[in-house]
């Protein structure tokens, strides 16, 4: 069974997440979507999300493409979750290109795929805001 994994905040899910994870799991049998906790997301990215971790948990284990979802607490565990699942494919959108490629290292394959145009969770929440002025 070949497995892939990709990492994320995935708030106020959509399209863009989906057909990320979507081209993810064609990468393999088995997709692990190790998922941002609120507590990263504000120290890490200060990012403040709409969704809470079990809600944005919940939103992904509902999707076909998905797995099994881990939490991501920091930015150093993508070379232990590799081993510890014994990963095949490591993958993310290609705003990230080039940022990760030290997980080659683990012998794992490392992909980034094309963002999505035009949607992004940023993007959506100033559209409801300039809506709702
Ligand atoms: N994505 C995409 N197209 C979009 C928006 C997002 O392909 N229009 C991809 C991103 O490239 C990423 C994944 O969807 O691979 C999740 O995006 P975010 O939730 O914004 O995750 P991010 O904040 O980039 O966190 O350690 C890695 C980080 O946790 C990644």
């Amino acid at each position: 069974m070949r497995k892939v994994i990709t990492y994320g905040t995935f708030d106020l899910l959509h399209y863009g997440h989906i057909n990320l994870l979507r081209r993810a799991k064609e990468q393999g049998d088995y997709l692990i979507v190790a998922l941002s906790t609120d507590e990263f997301n504000w120290d890490e990215k200060q990012k403040k999300c709409y969704f809470s971790y079990e809600k944005r948990k919940m939103l992904l284990e509902a999707i076909r493409y998905v797995d099994l979802v881990i939490p991501e607490n920091n930015w150093d565990q993508k070379v232990t979750d590799i081993a510890e699942f014994k990963v095949d494919c490591f993958v993310m959108g290609d705003d990230w290109k080039g940022q990760f490629d030290f997980v080659k290292e683990t012998g794992a394959e490392v992909v980034y795929l094309e963002r999505t145009p035009e949607i992004s969770t940023s993007q959506i929440k100033k559209d409801l805001h300039e809506k709702n002025k």
